[in-house]
């Protein structure tokens, strides 16, 4: 049902706004002396308390919208990604269908915008002008579990509550410890990388959109790429690109990303957001409360408090926004010499629900070993990844261990994870060509140093994390990768 008269009109046309390509727009509304509001961590929330409750009454009605409302919970979840066509009736807003930006540098500000806008449908959907959109910051140990207002109750009643979920997240059980970090993407310097490389904090530049592109970058690998499989599973909605937003913790998560994005930048030591090129213009189309169609770049967006008119409850003080251009030189090019590698030629991995352990043998003179030094790159990369459906599994990837050492992610051999979300069209057979990189240098040099290699071959374990078994088998949809190279420059 419609509730409002101002929400009545879309159903004859948009307003266009022309929030267009102008950077230091003001979308805050109310110019100065408008109050930033605070998002909030949501273990610091009651779960009977105002906020969740203005959350909930938002959730619903947004939920009783028709699908062709370009408001309603389904039309904002399906602008992420959808199998679904555009609802009948919903022309005006086909710029915004289906447009998620994954697996390059536009996912961080794409994703920005997108809960900007949710946001403000959501608190005019509850009828509380105080309302802002939680964070669920899972890195802290005793906040692993899904927060408990999103399980509790367990039924239709509960706007927040989500059948489609991991078996073992639905019962309060915490997330793998390997699962929740960021650290590695905190240090992570340059914001962009080269076409081609993920090896950036924000992802591979690209000159113009592309709604699922590769490698992805490093804070978008994790946490965010493991946390969509963590709390998806095999079934779930958060493993599955086109359905993952009509989960509410989706946007608990993506405000946390955001978060990081924030804290990323507020770390200084020549640490910036793009001020130019294709990041700072390209123009993306989102729906406002009223149902109108907003235009906003990365430009729009790169200072939230003074642009959009929020921060986070943890800010460090004042954050400073982007100073000064990204020069070219500030983006490492995409490593392509391969200082290892496992047989081209060998037929596709197949990974399951055990270890598996692969070789990558020497392809240049004085190994591999010869080319790790100090600002130049080595990295794992993971050729032509597929796979038919979500893969509620994530791997940890460790380098030379010994089968008596356990996988320990705290550990020496510890490389990182491979997580399959988001990395491709899904066609009739699936997904497939897909890229993920990981930095190996840092764990090679170390093992080095402290004599756990000698160079030569490189011995790759994959350890997979989150097998469910039911009463008859373990359940772990297939992945396939077509060659494991090691790359530098
Ligand atoms: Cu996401």
């Amino acid at each position: 049902m419609w509730t409002s008269t101002t929400r009545r009109g879309f159903l004859h046309g948009i307003v266009a706004t022309g929030l267009s390509a102008t950077s230091g727009t003001c979308l805050a509304g109310g110019g100065v002396g408008t109050p930033v509001r605070i998002r909030r961590e949501i273990y610091g929330l009651a779960a009977d308390g105002p906020e969740i409750a203005a959350l909930k009454r938002g959730i619903a009605a947004m939920q009783a919208r028709p699908a062709e409302d370009p408001t309603s919970w389904l039309f904002q979840a399906d602008i992420h990604g959808t199998d679904d066509p555009l609802p009948s009736g919903s022309g005006p807003w086909s710029d915004t269908w289906n447009t998620c930006q994954h697996g390059s540098f536009f996912f961080l500000s794409w994703h920005r915008m997108y809960l900007y806008f949710f946001e403000r449908i959501l608190r005019a959907a509850s009828g509380d002008s105080t309302l802002t959109l939680p964070y669920w910051d899972y890195d802290a140990p005793e906040r692993r579990a899904l927060p408990e207002a999103f399980r509790r109750p367990a039924d239709a009643t509960n706007p927040l509550f989500v059948a489609a979920r991991r078996p073992s997240i639905r019962a309060g059980q915490p997330l793998p410890t390997s699962a929740t970090g960021a650290a590695r993407a905190l240090a992570t310097v340059n914001f962009a990388s080269a076409t081609g490389s993920g090896e950036s904090f924000g992802g591979q530049a690209l000159s113009t959109p592309s709604h699922f592109d590769g490698p992805p970058g490093r804070l978008e690998s994790q946490p965010h790429n493991v946390i969509h499989v963590a709390l998806g599973g095999n079934d779930g909605w958060m493993s599955d690109p086109n359905l993952a937003a009509r989960d509410p913790i989706f946007w608990l998560h993506h405000a946390n990303i955001d978060r990081l994005w924030k804290r990323w930048l507020a770390q200084g030591g020549g640490r910036r957001n793009p001020t130019s090129g294709p990041w700072a213009t390209t123009v993306f189309s989102f729906v406002d409360e009223t149902g109108a169609i907003v235009r906003l770049t990365g430009a729009d967006v790169v200072d939230s408090a003074g642009q959009l008119g929020y921060r986070y409850d943890d800010e460090p003080g004042a954050v400073v926004a982007a100073g000064g251009a990204e020069s070219e030189s500030m983006v490492p090019p995409a490593p392509s010499r391969v200082l290892a590698a496992t047989p081209a030629a060998e037929a596709r991995l197949r990974l399951g629900g055990r270890d598996t352990t692969l070789v990558l043998t020497p392809r240049v003179e004085g190994g591999p070993e010869s080319a790790l030094a100090p600002g130049r790159p080595a990295v794992l990369s993971f050729d032509d990844i597929a796979y038919r459906r979500p893969v509620g599994v994530y791997y940890e990837v460790y380098l030379n261990r010994p089968t008596s050492a356990p996988a320990d992610p705290e550990g020496p051999y510890y490389a990182g994870n491979l997580a399959f979300f988001a990395l491709g069209h899904k066609g009739p057979e699936g997904v497939s060509g897909a890229r993920l990189t990981l930095d190996a240098r840092v764990v090679l040099a170390d093992q080095m140093r402290l004599g756990l290699w000698r160079g030569g071959e490189v011995k790759v374990d994959l350890h997979p994390v989150g097998v469910e078994t039911t009463e008859a088998e373990s359940v772990v949809p297939t992945v396939t990768i077509g060659q494991i190279r090691l790359l530098g420059n």
